[in-house]
């Protein structure tokens, strides 16, 4: 097209994360399939994504992010995703653990521990809500933990009690990594594991887990985000399935922003 209203008020610009995520794919992709030749796509991390939505928000302008849930952005702004009829951002996913291989032989209290890892998006978005609100990540997944013992019982059951051995998790700095990065690593220590988080970019963690720098991951979104990444590595890894289910990907509005479909953008 020639030129949109939207796109002349926000400077023809989608607010997008780090270069590294699977959303970024899928948005460049999305920027093809729907022709958005005017538009471009902006770097950044996560942070100063929802920086510049809440900077926006607070004046009531428009504007277009990448975005993605569960997120704690749709409980504390009006938010809607524009429709995706070419289904350039997949349906909805799961975000599976993955760890080294010969971490069941090397600590086979951790890998059971994290094999039955798995929660709901409102287990996570508890986690999201607090951090958001400026609680420290260590302390709100500590809080989840003391309120769901029930749900922990059954990721620590028949685990065999670690003896201080060292758990190296790696996550990159998404909001929904963040949670439940800190609640695994904080379940692992109170069974007897000292663990060390390290926050790197995406390909790094793939890279980190497949060549046995690094113990674990939480964070792989499959089927589609994390494609690339899992078929590059997946010979070296091992998939111990979903944590959580029902996640989604695409490009986010505030509701006052009067468009509905990624094809209005054009
Ligand atoms: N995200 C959204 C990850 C997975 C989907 C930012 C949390 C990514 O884009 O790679």
């Amino acid at each position: 097209g020639t030129g949109s209203a939207i796109g002349e008020s926000t400077d023809y610009k989608i607010i997008g994360i780090e270069p590294g995520a699977g959303l970024m794919a899928q948005a460049k992709t999305a920027m093809k399939d729907y022709k958005l030749d005017n538009w471009t796509l902006v770097e950044g991390s996560s942070a100063a994504m929802v920086a510049e939505l809440k900077k926006a928000y607070s004046k009531k302008e428009p504007i277009i992010i990448t975005g993605w849930s569960p997120h704690w952005m749709f409980a504390s702004f009006d938010l809607k995703y524009l429709d995706d009829p070419n289904g350039t951002f997949g349906g909805a996913e799961e975000i599976n653990t993955i760890v080294r291989k010969g971490l069941k032989e090397d600590a086979p209290g951790a890998y059971t521990i994290l094999d039955q890892f798995s929660w709901d998006t409102s287990d996570m978005e508890k986690v999201m809500v607090d951090v958001s609100g400026g609680m420290d990540p260590k302390e709100a997944a500590d809080k989840w933990i003391k309120a769901n013992n029930d749900k922990v019982a059954k990721w620590t059951k028949g685990a065999q009690a670690g003896n201080g051995e060292e758990i190296k998790l790696v996550y990159v700095a998404w909001d929904t990594e963040i949670a439940s990065t800190n609640v695994i690593a904080k379940v692992l220590e109170q069974n007897g594991y000292k663990v060390k988080m390290s926050q790197v970019e995406v390909g790094p963690m793939f890279a980190g887990v497949a060549n046995g720098s690094v113990d674990a991951m939480v964070a792989a979104w499959l089927p589609s985000t994390h494609k690339d990444y899992y078929e590059s590595y997946k010979k070296d890894l091992v998939d111990l399935g979903p944590n959580l289910k029902g996640t989604k990907n695409g490009i986010v509005v505030p509701k006052y922003v009067d468009i509905d479909s990624i094809e209005d953008l054009k």
